[in-house]
């Protein structure tokens, strides 16, 4: 048995070092076969030996039973993200701000900016024990069995400490492309990028699959500082190498600024050859006395800041450009592409917005077009490239007639939008139904487009009142439906006959009526019945209603067949009511907008946490905005607040505004 003991301990040690030439170093000594024997002799011995298993063996890696949800991890350090920069003037006002503080000069440390999803990882005594993602940055998913399939991931470090440390976890492009082929071959649905991949594969309820995904994994901090030996981050990074964790080998310790943007513009320009996708450069302090005396906001540290590549920029080529029809009846020209891979993705259509602008920025069909993306924005084309025409280019023109329904369409003066203005209009109406099923709406899981587009084709659902007449039985003749997904969606809409008031009202897709303005009004009417009487000054006595808004929900309500559909809905169990917030309302009839980058919040947490506190939020300066709340780079705000004299706040100017109303934010 000691001799078992004995073998065992040294297979391991071995399968542990091979693990790490090959995984982490990607320097292998020993062949493929020679390290499955020694994991099959492994795996031998502990099967006649299961007492002698520990949770660290390489040989646990996978085997977890699938849970049904991840558990909460509260971060013992809150992980915080960090501030971008995204112009070398930005740096600068960095640098200035750190040097002013520190008093001398600074020693900056200059990381790859890794384009996956951020993790906390915890080892006792040397053992992996937990893993958990960044979540809100509090509170974070418990995903350690999925961790534990990461292979460059070791289950036992070099060194028997107790500690946190953080990194990034990514999917090579590479084996991103290989995995949406295997995807697309077994009729799966594909990735849009590999970080989504990433996050796709290491949110997987069941760690067998996530074993499957070629996840790999970048450490770049210590979190607890237990280990005061540590001074600075160049140290800290060789740490966690030596540790046996895998360093990302491209970081550089900057004695002066100007090798910061040296190292910042090798990398832009490099970037595509590195396997795996960045999205910039972390610029960190690199004296931990410093760092801490800098300390942080509640959303980032001071002592660091994400610097961000400019938009990725790629060329090609205009199929054709088509039209869609909205839910509002406007068209919208389309452009289809020759696929292109952007910014880690593939992209093979682009809207073109308007009529106004394919002219403007002169977009003929069979154009070469520059292409731009950046980060997760939505892909776009900023011009097309004349010098490249070969003379067969067509120029595109607005049709006259709608492509769904025929009718003439119209193009009401002073608005760059064409329309259709047939309410019966084919495509308008399954953009409604879709709409109304949709997350900020309704938010019926499994009524989606393709779904939605199905109940119409087979005539089972023609205005939102069908989806709460459907049957199983009329589910079940439809191609695509089986007991189960039609039991499933039968019951997510019988579900949706809960929603608020405010998400019913948003759902009828009433123009002008976006989501905020459908809470305000939701508000102030409490219920549907009393939504549909509102007179037009009723409306109007709502913040966020002016007398566009007023009219459109007024006329609504005064056609008889959106009476008759807002009854049906009624008598089919809707009864939506709106809650009144408990949130004391110290902000109520003020209009806010908000713009710019703060500091120590998102522009959304502000905004949601403005309308917790009564506010309406809009997104634009007008007569009726009582104050403008800026970070830097707010551009044409402020000059129409300074024109309409708009009184306009800084983020702190905010909190003490706050303050003096008895509200302190929560500082994470
Ligand atoms: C995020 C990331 C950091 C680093 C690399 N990639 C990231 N995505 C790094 O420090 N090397 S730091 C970070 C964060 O603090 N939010």
């Amino acid at each position: 048995m000691e001799e078992v003991r004995k073998r065992i301990e040294e297979l391991r040690r071995e399968i542990r070092e091979h693990n790490y030439r090959y995984y982490v170093l990607d320097d292998p000594i020993i062949s493929d076969a020679q390290y499955d024997a020694l994991l099959r002799e492994l795996a031998a011995l502990e099967e006649q030996y299961p007492e002698l298993i520990t949770p660290d063996s390489p040989t646990q890696r996978v085997g977890h039973e699938p849970s049904s949800a991840f558990a909460q991890v509260v971060h013992a350090e809150p992980m915080l993200s960090l501030s971008n920069a995204f112009s070398p003037e930005e740096l600068e006002a960095f640098r200035e701000r750190v040097e002013k503080q520190a008093g001398r000069p600074v020693s900056f440390v200059c990381e790859l900016k890794i384009d996956g999803l951020s993790v906390s990882l915890e080892y006792q005594d040397g053992v992996f024990v937990r893993g958990a993602t960044r979540g809100d940055g509090r509170t974070g998913e418990d995903v350690t069995a999925n961790l534990r399939t990461v292979r460059s991931l070791p289950l036992r470090l070099n060194e028997p400490h107790t500690l946190n440390v953080r990194g990034e976890v990514f999917i090579n492009r590479a084996d991103f492309l290989a995995l949406n082929e295997e995807r697309r071959r077994a009729g799966e649905s594909v990735f849009a990028n590999p970080r989504n991949a990433a996050a796709g594969s290491l949110r997987q309820l069941d760690p067998r699959l996530t074993a499957q995904r070629p996840l790999d994994i970048f450490l770049f901090a210590v979190e607890s500082r237990l280990h005061d030996e540590l001074k600075t981050q160049g140290e800290a990074l060789e740490y966690l190498r030596r540790l046996g964790l895998k360093v990302n080998p491209h970081y550089r310790i900057c004695r002066s600024f100007s090798e910061v943007l040296e190292f910042i513009q090798m990398w832009q320009a490099k970037r595509s050859s590195l396997p795996y996708d960045i999205d910039g450069i972390v610029i960190k302090v690199n004296e931990f006395d410093l760092q801490r005396e800098l300390g942080s906001t509640a959303r980032s540290p001071r002592w660091a800041v994400a610097y961000k590549f400019p938009a990725e920029q790629v060329i090609t080529k205009v199929r054709n450009i088509i039209v869609q029809v909205g839910r509002t009846g406007v068209l919208t020209p389309l452009a289809e592409l020759e696929p292109v891979t952007v910014a880690g993705s593939t992209v093979s259509r682009a809207t073109l917005h308007n009529e106004d602008i394919v002219r403007e920025r002169d977009i003929r069909i069979g154009d070469y077009v520059v292409l731009q993306k950046a980060g997760d924005v939505i892909p776009e084309i900023v011009q097309s490239l004349p010098e490249r025409r070969a003379g067969s280019e067509v120029v595109f023109k607005m049709p006259e007639q709608c492509p769904s329904c025929g009718e003439q369409v119209v193009r009401e003066p002073g608005e760059a939008a064409v329309r259709c203005v047939n309410n019966q209009c084919p495509a308008q109406r399954l953009e409604r139904l879709t709409h109304f099923a949709s997350k900020g709406a309704m938010d019926i899981a499994g009524l989606g487009p393709a779904i939605v587009a199905q109940l119409v084709e087979a005539g089972l659902v023609h205005t939102p009142a069908d989806f709460y007449r459907l049957k199983k039985e009329d589910l079940l003749q439809l191609e695509r439906f089986g007991d189960k997904s039609a039991e499933n969606l039968l019951a997510a809409i019988a579900e949706s006959k809960k929603q608020p008031l405010a998400r019913v009202l948003y759902g009828l897709g009433i123009r002008f009526v976006g989501e905020e303005v459908a809470r305000e009004v939701a508000q102030a009417a409490g219920s549907l019945p009393r939504l549909m009487e509102l007179s037009r000054e009723e409306l109007m006595a709502i913040p966020a209603v002016g007398e566009k808004i007023a009219q459109s929900i007024a006329s609504f309500f005064a056609v008889p067949e959106n009476r008759a559909l807002v009854q049906e809905l009624m008598d089919l169990g809707l009864a939506p009511v709106q809650e009144q917030p408990n949130q004391e309302q110290v902000l109520a009839g003020l209009t806010f907008v908000v713009t710019g980058r703060l500091e120590g919040f998102t522009r959304t947490e502000i905004e949601e946490f403005l309308r917790s506190l009564g506010a309406a939020v809009s997104s634009s300066v007008s007569r009726r905005t009582d104050y403008l709340v800026a970070g830097p780079g707010g551009g044409s705000k402020l000059d129409k607040a300074a024109q309409l004299g708009v009184p306009v706040l800084s983020e702190q100017e905010l909190l003490d505004f706050l303050a003096e109303r008895g509200v302190e934010l929560d500082r994470a």
